[in-house]
């Protein structure tokens, strides 16, 4: 298949690039090129070339796919050192996205046009890389150090207009970018951007080093880009671009780039389920109506109303649901306050809600969902209710993040429209969505689901129904490890330092004492007997019980002067006895059985959650957990890190946990067991 095409118009080359969906620099892309390049060259009848690209975007960089096979020639270097070489003008004319090698692609043309839609940017980093193909040379010596820092550490792209200021655009299309780009090609002369100095200094990428330095904690590539730019400083240009390839292949290769890159595709596999197609028909969303004035209820709110949809709010009074109009207010001031938004779409945003108090103001929603009270019989009352009045077709989905939907879907009489749209707190900030199928979720309903992930920019991940789901169920199985080693000798701070030196956020401890440990104990006291360690948990009991619940009253594992968190020495003695009257003995414990007892549950029980078809693939599993509770995404979630481990290695250690703990809870998934096995 041809994916270059060459046309004459008059005395300007049109070379299109063709190469559905996004323009990938694939090898059969590059190779074509170079010949159209070089055929141009040899045509004393072409003045100038334009470079433009197909469909709905310009080049979206190298082919991810591509990487860690032996690179084919021409190589995307080779490919970038002909057009640098090339004796006529040549334009980029940019559509869409021009990312990562695509836009390092645009670098070497001699000046670029952009529609005025489109963006420009190098999101190597996020999937643990850096430009390799001349973007850390080129790009600070077209727009100076201080931007291009900030451009390829934070991976962000820019807009036409910012692009245009910066000067990596000198023409922003407002009609037709073809016809412009060849008006602007017939004037044009050869300036290449590798002849041109970089404006800035050592010091400041020292000092944009420690300015990023906890953002980026742990990551391998925004560092490896300081390094390349200060080569941008240091050395003469073609050394700059040997030194830049030579971080790019030491990054392709490493355990990080696989891990994220696992993440950019597993990401996209989690949108396509089986059974759901383009024929699947998909239901309007234009009224959302929210149940529940809660942290919860307004940040789900502000999804639908920053994404253009009408909310109605509903609240049990007056003075309730004025207060949730208070809390969304404020986080949408707070949203201006740091530039984020304007004031004009704050304010379009909050016009289009609707604050309520009765059940009938939601009989127009096309969606309803309720995050009220985490109660089984609160939300049944809930879903009766609006199975009542909620109009034929609607969608009703519940926030739960425990229980049970098919009881809730039970209660009505449209048992395929009921499903779960599990947020993550706070919602309007956290990136995923579980959409939580029940035994009668209709295709119909889950492939709208999807779409509205997408509306409101959410990354939605197909659950099935069980306890927790499967973001929570894991997550209760690493705090039960983290509960167990306090009992058995391990301190708070240990457990949250090893957790966090391993990649977390924050340790579970820590994160408890955000959350509230209130909340988990409430929804213990409603789970049958012997459904979890009561003895792992028992610490958070008793300090719930004294009143320290956490940050929220100054006291919880850690004590809490403003924000700033001590040691607790009570922990100390509430472990000490609760070990006694268990029967568990203490010792000092490593930082190694601390990572693996709490990363070996949270792999076990994803390996269950996938033998129970609760969800339909492992990637799915690290997506949730990458994007729910931050795990390192140079680590690529539970899933991938395990086969990083050696499945053997995870089964061998299990059993061991067995052995010494009991196999309550450390029997090895027989999924786990099986693939373990199959590796070897
Ligand atoms: C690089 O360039 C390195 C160089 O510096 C040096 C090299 C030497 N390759 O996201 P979508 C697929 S590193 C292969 O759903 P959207 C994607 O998997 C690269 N495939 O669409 C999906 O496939 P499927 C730097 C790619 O409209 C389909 O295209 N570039 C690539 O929501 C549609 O994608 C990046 O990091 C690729 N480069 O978003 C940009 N890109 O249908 C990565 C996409 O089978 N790409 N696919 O699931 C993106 O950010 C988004 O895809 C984009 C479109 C914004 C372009």
């Amino acid at each position: 298949m041809t994916v270059v095409f060459t046309d004459i118009k008059n005395d300007i080359a049109v070379i299109t690039i063709d190469n559905p969906p996004v323009n990938a620099l694939s090898h059969a892309l590059r190779s074509e090129l170079s010949n159209a390049l070089e055929g141009i060259n040899n045509n004393t009848k072409i003045i100038a070339a334009v470079i433009i690209c197909a469909g709905r975007t310009f080049c979206a960089g190298a082919d991810i796919k591509e990487f860690g096979k032996p690179p084919l020639s021409p190589t995307l270097p080779d490919l970038m050192e002909q057009m640098d070489e090339f004796e006529k003008p040549l334009i980029a004319a940019i559509n869409g996205t021009a990312l990562g090698g695509g836009f390092e692609l645009a670098l070497c043309c001699h000046h670029r046009v952009m529609d005025v839609n489109a963006k420009v940017g190098l999101p190597e980093v996020n999937l643990g890389l850096i430009p390799g193909a001349g973007g850390t040379q080129r790009l600070p010596r077209l727009i100076g150090l201080a931007h291009a820092l900030q451009m390829i550490t934070s991976g962000k792209p820019i807009n036409a207009e910012k692009a245009k200021k910066l000067g990596i655009s000198e023409k922003v299309s407002e009609h037709n970018l073809l016809e412009d780009a060849i008006s602007f090609a017939k004037g044009a002369d050869v300036r290449r951007i590798r002849d041109l100095k970089v404006d800035g200094s050592t010091e400041e990428v020292e000092n944009f080093q420690n300015k990023i330095a906890r953002r980026s904690r742990g990551f391998l590539a925004p560092f490896a880009a300081l390094d390349a730019l200060k080569a941008s400083m240091e050395l003469p240009f073609e050394e700059g671009i040997v030194f830049e390839r030579e971080k790019f292949m030491e990054l392709v290769s490493s355990s990080h780039s696989k891990a994220q890159r696992h993440l950019f595709f597993a990401e996209r596999a989690a949108t396509k389920v089986d059974g759901i197609d383009k024929t699947t028909p998909i239901r309007k969303i234009n009224h959302v109506g929210v149940i529940g004035g809660g942290i919860m209820g307004c940040g789900i709110a502000i999804n639908f109303l920053s994404a253009g949809m009408a909310v109605s709010l509903l609240e049990i009074s007056n003075e309730a649901v004025a207060a949730a109009g208070e809390k969304i207010r404020n986080i949408y001031q707070s949203m201006v306050n740091k530039g984020r938004i304007s004031e004009e779409q704050m304010q379009t945003a909050i016009n289009q809600l609707n604050l309520i108090t009765d059940y009938d103001g939601l009989s127009n929603s096309d969606l309803i969902i309720e995050a009220v009270f985490e109660d089984l019989n609160v939300k049944k009352e809930v879903f009766r209710k609006l199975d009542n009045i909620a109009k034929e077709g609607a969608i009703i989905a519940t926030n739960t993040s425990f229980l049970d939907i098919n009881e809730m879907a039970n209660v009505t009489t449209r048992k395929s429209d009921i499903l779960g749209l599990h947020f993550f707190s706070p919602a309007h900030i956290m990136p995923l969505l579980e959409i939580v199928k029940t035994d009668d979720t209709s295709n119909e309903v889950i492939a709208t689901a999807f779409q509205l992930a997408k509306n409101i920019r959410k990354t939605p991940v197909l659950s099935g129904v069980c306890y927790g789901f499967i973001a929570n169920r894991m997550s209760s199985c690493y705090g039960r490890e983290a509960g167990l080693l306090l009992l058995e000798g391990a301190t708070v701070e240990q457990v949250d330092q090893t957790m966090f030196d391993f990649g977390m956020p924050m340790g579970m401890f820590t994160m408890l004492d955000m959350a509230g440990i209130d909340i988990g104990v409430m929804a213990r006291a409603k789970l049958p007997n012997g459904s979890y360690d009561e003895r792992a948990f028992s610490i958070h009991a008793e300090l719930v019980e004294k009143g320290h619940k956490g940050q929220k009253t100054g006291a919880g594992f850690y004590l809490y002067e403003g924000k700033e968190k001590k040691h607790n020495p009570e922990i100390d003695k509430i472990a000490e006895k609760m070990a006694h009257d268990f029967g568990i003995s203490r010792c000092r414990k490593t930082t190694k059985e601390i990572e693996e007892r709490c990363i070996l549950a949270l792999i076990n029980e994803g390996y269950k959650i996938l033998e129970e078809e609760i969800a339909l693939s492992a990637s799915d599993i690290d997506v949730v957990y990458a994007f729910a509770f931050g795990f390192p995404r140079y680590k690529g979630g539970p899933m991938h890190y395990a086969e990083h481990l050696g499945l053997k290695y995870v089964v061998d250690r299990i059993n061991e946990f067995a052995v010494q703990y009991g196999d309550r809870w450390w029997k090895p998934s027989s999924l786990l067991v099986k693939r373990a096995k199959e590796s070897e």
